[in-house]
């Protein structure tokens, strides 16, 4: 191993051991930075709706019959087979529309008001299409991935909101995650939702894996990490780009990173603060929250 090499080996295992020692789940800290913070931001994902029943993709809930809800997410996927896809959406949408807020997305709301009260800006980044935050009561969200109650036309691109459960008809009773897709008839093309201005076939409004953002969206997230005092990460894995790529630049520019997970996954060395377990318990306590 030459000089450097050494060196730099060193280094790693030096932040490491001093990692291993610092406290990341510093409440007192915490709560100085934060009554401090006059920017807060925070992104969410799966797993602060895991409290209310809603699987997350990566961990035990990730599958859907014998598919992987991130396998069913993609373009390549409903050009396929488009009826299988609208089962598993409509299936999602069922489940999400009987979910209620938990208390880590109660915690958000609050917090959020208390901030306004305060003239302090306090914005949700969800990876989620759930739809809880709104429901918890906050109102600055920015939904990266889109919403289960939309859809887009796959010709004409018109958006529209859709609550009406089933979508259509034919999806009435469907999607049920025991079944083998084998045993379930397929739903002609012609009955599968369509799009009110031009009939075509419509999709759910989501980004899907190889999908661009919404550019607009994208630029409301980025201006947020980029003036942001306080960063919070909530029940994501961090995997998945470009929200993945929000807390690192936090870090970057020097600013505080709080994580609030489970586990610890692989971007959480580079975090300040880490705070274990559920954050249906953990949001309430740190943001001081009486739910
Ligand atoms: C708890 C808890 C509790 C549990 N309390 N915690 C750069 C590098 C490499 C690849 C790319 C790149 N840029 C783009 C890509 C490609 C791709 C990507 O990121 N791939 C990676 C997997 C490598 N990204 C894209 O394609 C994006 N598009 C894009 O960037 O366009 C431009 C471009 C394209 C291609 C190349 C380059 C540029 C679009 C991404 C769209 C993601 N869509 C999905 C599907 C939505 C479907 C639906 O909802 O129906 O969004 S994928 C899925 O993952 C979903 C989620 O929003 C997203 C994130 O998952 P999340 O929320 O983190 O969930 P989990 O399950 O992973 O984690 C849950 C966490 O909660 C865990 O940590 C638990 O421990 C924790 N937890 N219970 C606290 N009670
Ligand atoms: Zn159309």
């Amino acid at each position: 191993m030459n000089k450097f090499k050494c060196l730099k080996s060193t280094f790693s295992l030096l932040q490491v051991t001093i990692m291993a020692k610092r406290n990341l789940a510093d409440y007192k800290t915490f709560n100085r930075v934060l009554e401090e913070s006059k920017i807060i931001v925070a992104l969410t994902g799966a797993g602060v709706s895991a409290e209310s029943g809603i699987g997350t993709f990566r961990g035990p809930g990730g599958l859907w019959r014998t598919h992987r809800a991130v396998d069913l997410a993609s373009p390549l996927a409903f050009r396929a087979n488009p009826a299988l896809v609208w089962e598993f959406y409509h299936w999602r949408r069922e489940v999400a529309f009987a979910a209620h807020p938990n208390n880590g997305h109660i915690a958000l709301a609050k917090y959020e008001k208390k901030c306004k009260e305060q003239g302090r800006s306090f914005t949700i980044i969800t990876q989620n299409v759930d739809g809880l935050h709104r429901r918890a009561g906050s109102e600055n969200i920015i939904e990266l991935h889109g919403n289960l109650t939309k859809v887009i036309c796959t010709k004409c691109k018109f958006i529209e909101v859709k609550e009406n459960n089933p979508i259509c008809e034919a999806l009435r009773g469907r999607g049920d995650p025991s079944q083998k897709d084998a045993d379930v008839p397929e739903i002609p093309l012609s009955e599968l939702p369509k799009c009110s201005a031009c009939g075509a076939l419509a999709r759910p409004y989501i980004v899907w894996f190889g999908e661009s953002l919404d550019p607009d969206i994208l630029d409301q997230a980025r201006t947020l990490v980029e003036t942001c005092d306080l960063f919070l990460v909530i029940g994501t894995s961090s995997v998945v780009y470009p929200a993945a790529s929000f807390a690192p630049f936090v870090v970057e520019r020097g600013k505080p990173v709080a994580e609030f997970n489970i586990d610890e996954e692989p971007a959480s060395a580079n975090f300040q603060f880490h705070f274990p377990g559920k954050c249906g318990s953990t949001l309430p306590k740190t943001l001081g929250i009486d739910i």
